[in-house]
């Protein structure tokens, strides 16, 4: 048995400050395809999410809520643990930053920096800004109007003066660099890489990395005066899921060099610096890649709770459904770009992509099986130049697809698909088998067949996309579960069977307006 390609895939950790909106539910649904798609392409899969649980926003927000920080985590991350279940994730971990694996790694990283010579003892004066969990240099605020600072994000800064520890991150400009140069994929995609590297040649200034002025946090090894800055704490998250304070297994060995972090674009500095940096000080290889992607506006408008726009998954998916918001969100905007949510945008999506094209070319399938051949899946004829091209064109697709989704160009991969959707449909016409009934059995019976071998494959490579419509397409073609991996799309007779296939039901319904 050759040994599987191992791939580790991450979403961000989410703060347990406010519960779980439509960002959040993006980036888990983006990293979930992915990690079906690999999956299901023959790899051994770890995907991890969880909450980041420490700091002083999330300290404040309990404090706002009347509750203990432990009580007021607990209660959050569940909501996490529930959107996690919601979007069908198949997430082989969920990590919260409160759990006793990962005080243990949080720390161990810590001690590493410290035998390494990065951390020394200071104090730090300056500003921070609670909503970025980050400080922020002077040239980099904007007046609020009312005699205070904004950081860019529009987050209140507050002036800190404390004693702190510092890493020592001036140290690894060079080296950073040197990284984004040799391994130009490191960060994805290339305009955000453009832009690290023009922050890194900007200037580095050492990292204060501890806090003594509230407690919510890893308390720091050897000075429990000291919390660990709560990104350090954070960014670990990545190291403990897969073993890193743990040597009794080899899953760290096995997946670590693998890791790709998929994560906003609002921290890719702290993904792209601030742990490369880390990791190379403590002596750990550095991850795959960082992929950034877009930003969700609502109907042109920034999401947030002042504004009243904040859009819930939960509803979401109850109103839509799951298969539905998971299409919406990957197909609408090339991953890595901005976009711009509206119900009529989803409906649209739901409307005239699921309904209209690929529902469509299922049902007429399988209702012309169904009448025509008694429920049976035809024995096909000898093929004509058009099957031959269906089926060549159909069958190339797992390449191409697959090529899409290495880059993490999620809707690229599916625009790839639904070109084929659209050619099938077209033959559809054109064949008009429905006519061939009466006048050439045979040929309707190839034609038939040429089309449930394309559904067959286009629902293979949809599952990870949509993954409980995929599967009751691929139920009513009669394919065992057994063979749904994407070895199955290399065979083109799989779907012979001689069961009768269960009578017809629609997959994609169009969403009504009511
Ligand atoms: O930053 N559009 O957590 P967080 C798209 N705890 N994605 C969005 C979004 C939007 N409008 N809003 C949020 C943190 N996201 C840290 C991470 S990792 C070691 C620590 C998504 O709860 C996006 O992935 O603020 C973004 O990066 C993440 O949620 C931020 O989640």
């Amino acid at each position: 048995m050759p040994n599987l390609e191992n791939y580790y895939i991450t979403t961000p950790i989410y703060y347990v400050n406010d519960v779980p909106h439509l960002g959040h539910a993006y980036t888990t649904i983006a990293c979930d395809t992915i990690a079906r798609f690999m999956r299901l392409d023959g790899k051994e899969v770890f995907f991890l999410t969880g909450t980041d649980e420490h700091g002083q926003k999330v300290e404040k927000s309990a404090l706002e809520f009347g509750e203990s920080p432990q009580v007021f985590t607990d209660r959050v991350s569940q909501r996490f643990r529930d959107l996690t279940d919601k979007l069908g994730a198949s997430n082989d971990d969920f990590i919260r930053t409160t759990e006793p694996r990962h005080i243990l790694a949080s720390q161990k990283i810590w001690k590493s920096l410290v035998d390494t010579g990065d951390i020394y003892l200071d104090s730090y004066s300056g500003w921070y800004s609670v909503r970025d969990e980050a400080y922020f240099a002077e040239n980099e605020l904007k007046s609020d109007g009312a005699g205070g600072y904004l950081a860019p994000s529009g987050g209140k800064v507050e002036w800190v003066e404390e004693p702190s520890y510092f890493f020592r991150l001036s140290r690894w400009q060079d080296k950073l660099l040197k990284l984004y140069a040799e391994q130009p994929s490191f960060i994805s995609p290339k305009s955000r890489r453009n832009e690290v590297i023009r922050f890194v040649e900007g200037g580095l200034q050492d990292l204060s990395v501890s806090r003594t002025s509230f407690k919510w946090g890893v308390p720091v090894p050897g000075n429990n005066t000291h919390i660990m800055y709560v990104w350090l704490d954070a960014l670990t998250n990545y190291l403990t899921a897969i073993g890193y304070s743990d040597q009794s297994g080899n899953t760290f060995q096995k997946f670590w060099t693998s890791a790709l972090h998929i994560v906003g674009k609002d921290i890719l500095r702290f993904h792209a610096v601030y742990w490369p940096a880390f990791l190379m000080s403590a002596g750990l290889p550095i991850p795959k890649r960082v992929f950034a992607h877009g930003w969700w506006t609502v109907e042109g408008e920034k999401m947030s709770k002042s504004s009243g726009n904040v859009v819930d998954p939960f509803q979401l998916i109850d109103t839509f459904g799951l298969d539905q918001v998971r299409y919406f969100l990957l197909r609408e905007v090339p991953f890595g770009s901005d976009g711009d949510f509206s119900i009529t945008a989803l409906k649209t999506r739901i409307n005239s992509d699921l309904s209209n094209d690929f529902g469509n070319l299922v049902q007429r399938v399988l209702s012309m099986i169904n009448s025509n051949c008694d429920g049976a899946m035809p024995t096909p004829g000898s093929y004509e130049k058009e099957d031959v091209e269906l089926l060549r064109n159909v069958g190339a697709l797992l390449n191409d697809v697959r090529s899409s989704v290495e880059e993490q160009a999620l809707s690229d991969a599916l625009e790839k698909i639904w070109q084929i959707i659209r050619g099938a449909n077209s033959y559809v016409d054109r064949q008009a088998p429905w006519k061939l009934k009466s006048t050439d059995q045979k040929r309707m019976e190839t034609v038939l067949f040429v089309l449930s071998e394309t559904i067959r494959k286009i629902a293979i490579l949809m599952q990870p996309f949509v993954p409980t419509s995929a599967g009751k397409i691929l139920d009513q073609l009669n394919v065992p579960k057994d063979s749904r991996n994407f070895a199955f799309l290399a065979d083109d007779h799989s779907v012979e069977s001689k069961a009768l296939l269960p009578k017809p039901v629609g997959v994609f319904p169009r969403h009504l307006d009511t």
